[in-house]
């Protein structure tokens, strides 16, 4: 039997009547694009694995890691590197948890990023009725960022994501949480109204001019100076005002001592660096521009034995966000707005008859650099088989002096520490590491990020420890093809190897790992290159080659178990039992 089907007559009408929907995927796509922000750094699963495939069809860079720590890790950096806030995207509670610690690290360094977090039903949430993934995120998520949203309806996604933006990258950069109920995604609303609910964000980091008389009075006490310093954070090297800050240096002939991502902002080798004689120009300067560094942990909160006889030092702090004044002494000048209009007001309220600082003071400091340089050009020469630290850094130091825009991720202790004295950097925002918190695991996420959002080569010089945090995903540098080339210091452990196990048990000591642990044949697992190197010639031909060829490379560099010391370079921030029983 057939079914005489009836013809429906062809009706203009009912095109026209029939409305064009969007919904809640592609609004915040479109949302996010418009405001210039391509890529997202996640891990898919409910609620957001469409949203993943559907943003990649819409031409945004979708790239997917192995945990979201890491996912999270990369979108801060791409915020650091670019000024824009990075993405990361996560499922709900685990995977919103995993991207968290992501999240406050960002905003502990000030990085501006926004974690993308799917969650459930806010119905069964809120009643604690057992939803698939349950978690009340936003609540969880607000002591750790700078600010936190949730989104619940269509139309509010354009508004949703602008707050995210302004709240990352204006003021005090930093991580912001937006919540992404999963009901939200589905929602459809008329595809006109859903366009113009869109917000582009206008000027989402407006300038922040300093008050004039706060310029005079920095100028002024400036001039009061005979030992003067300047401290270059990283705040600064994220400002991108690179030729701004080098005129305003080199104008005032004062010494500067980079922090460690603010190395190379004004190279390591200029004639003002005070670097090699960090000790020195702590303890005897008497006034000190801070510009975009915090006087926290990293510089002995400003006082005590490090910086000399109490009541010895002003400080002049330039920096966008009040509160940071006097957070740890007191502040003679403050200077607040952002670094590119203090600096500019600064450099023009110098004037034409700036005096440079007094010549025993500029002779007693690079005197002392040029001493210890020396020490260290002497010491890096070393080719130790063992390799110790500064053998093995004495070959990266040659290649990242000839090859100034390779990105260099570092993380350890003795790794570290090690390197950050040893390596020159040139250029601006090429070196990451752990930061304000000291934290292991950046390593692959920031590899990641440096490679995608640069293109240029990336080294990451890991303690065999750090690298653990983060090593699945060289996986996903492998599955990308990223020009990066991991060193692995491998001294068989946290700080060394050498630990023993005290009662003489089976276990081994907490801080040494499996001897000779072959962790290039994990690279190769992947595809990628593996190279297993015990000499400083090994190194640096395999380094070299890695850096040449573009191909995801894993050197596992074999340190002197012997060579490193207790916390590197922090050893006095560690308790030790000095009492006399086990
Ligand atoms: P470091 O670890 O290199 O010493 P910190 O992270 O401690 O640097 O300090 C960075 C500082 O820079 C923060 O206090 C932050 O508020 C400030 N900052 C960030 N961006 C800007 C900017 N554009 N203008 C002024 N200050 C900024
Ligand atoms: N966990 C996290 C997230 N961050 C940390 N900083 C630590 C633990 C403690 N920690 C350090 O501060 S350094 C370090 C740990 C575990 C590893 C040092 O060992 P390494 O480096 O192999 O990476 P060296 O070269 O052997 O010193
Ligand atoms: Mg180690």
């Amino acid at each position: 039997m057939s079914v005489e089907l009836e013809e429906r007559p062809a009706n203009a009408d009912d095109a026209s009547q029939e409305q064009e929907l969007t919904d809640g995927f592609h609004l915040l796509i479109d949302a996010l694009k418009l405001n210039d922000l391509n890529t997202i750094y996640g891990v898919p699963g409910i609620p957001i694995t469409d949203f993943g495939r559907l943003a990649q069809a819409n031409g945004m860079r979708v790239l997917s890691f192995r945990h979201e720590q890491h996912a999270g890790n990369a979108a801060a950096i791409a915020g650091y590197l670019t000024g824009k806030p990075g993405l990361c995207l996560t499922v709900s509670a685990p995977g919103f948890l995993n991207g968290l610690t992501a999240l406050a690290n960002a905003t502990t360094n000030c990085f501006p990023m926004i974690l993308l977090s799917g969650s459930s039903e806010r119905e069964i949430v809120d009643l604690q009725q057992g939803d698939y993934e349950e978690m009340d995120q936003l609540a969880i998520a607000k002591p750790l960022c700078k600010a936190a949203f949730r989104i619940l309806h269509a139309e509010d996604i354009g508004i949703g994501v602008a707050r995210a933006i302004r709240a990352a990258v204006s003021g005090r950069p930093g991580g912001v949480y937006l919540d992404l109920p999963a009901a939200l995604f589905g929602q459809t609303v008329e595809a006109s109204l859903g366009a113009q609910s869109l917000v582009k964000v206008v000027d989402p980091a407006p300038r922040q001019l300093p008050a004039p008389d706060s310029i005079a009075r920095a100028i002024d006490v400036l001039k009061g100076a005979k030992k003067p310093l300047i401290i270059i954070g990283k705040g600064a090297a994220y400002a991108q005002a690179d030729e701004l800050i080098k005129r305003f240096v080199e104008r005032s002939g004062i010494p500067f001592l980079p922090m460690s991502m603010a190395k190379g902002l004004l190279p390591d080798n200029h004639p003002q660096s005070a670097s090699a004689a960090r000790s020195l120009v702590l303890k005897e300067s008497d006034v000190v521009v801070m510009l975009g560094a915090r006087l926290n942990w990293l510089l002995s909160h400003g006082k005590g034995k490090a910086w000399g006889a109490p009541g010895s030092k002003k400080f002049v702090h330039i920096d966008i966000e009040p509160r940071e004044m006097d957070s740890n002494v007191e502040i003679a000048a403050p200077v607040v707005g952002d670094i590119t209009s203090c600096v500019e007001a600064l450099d023009n309220a110098m004037g034409n008859d700036w005096k440079q600082p007094p010549s025993d003071w500029l002779s007693a400091v690079y005197d002392k650099r040029d001493t210890n340089v020396a020490k260290l050009t002497q010491k890096v020469g070393s080719d130790l088989t063992p390799m110790d630290f500064h053998t093995a850094l004495g070959a990266l130091r040659q290649i990242i002096e000839e090859r100034p825009e390779t990105m260099l991720v570092n993380e350890g202790a003795n790794t570290l520490d090690f390197a950050r004295s040893v390596i020159n950097m040139s250029k601006p925002r090429k070196r990451i590491d752990v930061g304000t918190w000291g934290i292991m695991g950046i390593g692959m996420g920031a590899a990641v990020a440096a490679a995608v959002e640069t293109g240029n080569p990336v080294l990451a010089v890991e303690g065999d420890s750090a690298f653990g945090f983060s090593g699945m995903e060289i996986e996903t540098i492998c599955r990308y093809n990223l020009p990066v080339c991991i060193v692995i210091f491998n001294n068989n452990g946290i700080y060394r190897g050498t630990d023993v196990n005290p009662t003489g048990g089976e276990d081994v000591a907490p801080t040494v790992f499996v001897k000779d642990t072959r962790y290039e044949m994990m690279m190769e697992a992947f595809h990628g290159v593996g190279v297993y190197v015990t000499s400083r010639d090994e190194l640096s031909t395999a380094v070299n080659t890695a850096l040449d060829s573009g191909k995801p490379t894993l050197i596992n560099a074999i340190i002197d178990e012997n060579a490193g010391t207790e916390s590197g370079r922090i050893g006095n921030l560690n308790p030790q039992s000095v009492v006399k029983k086990t």
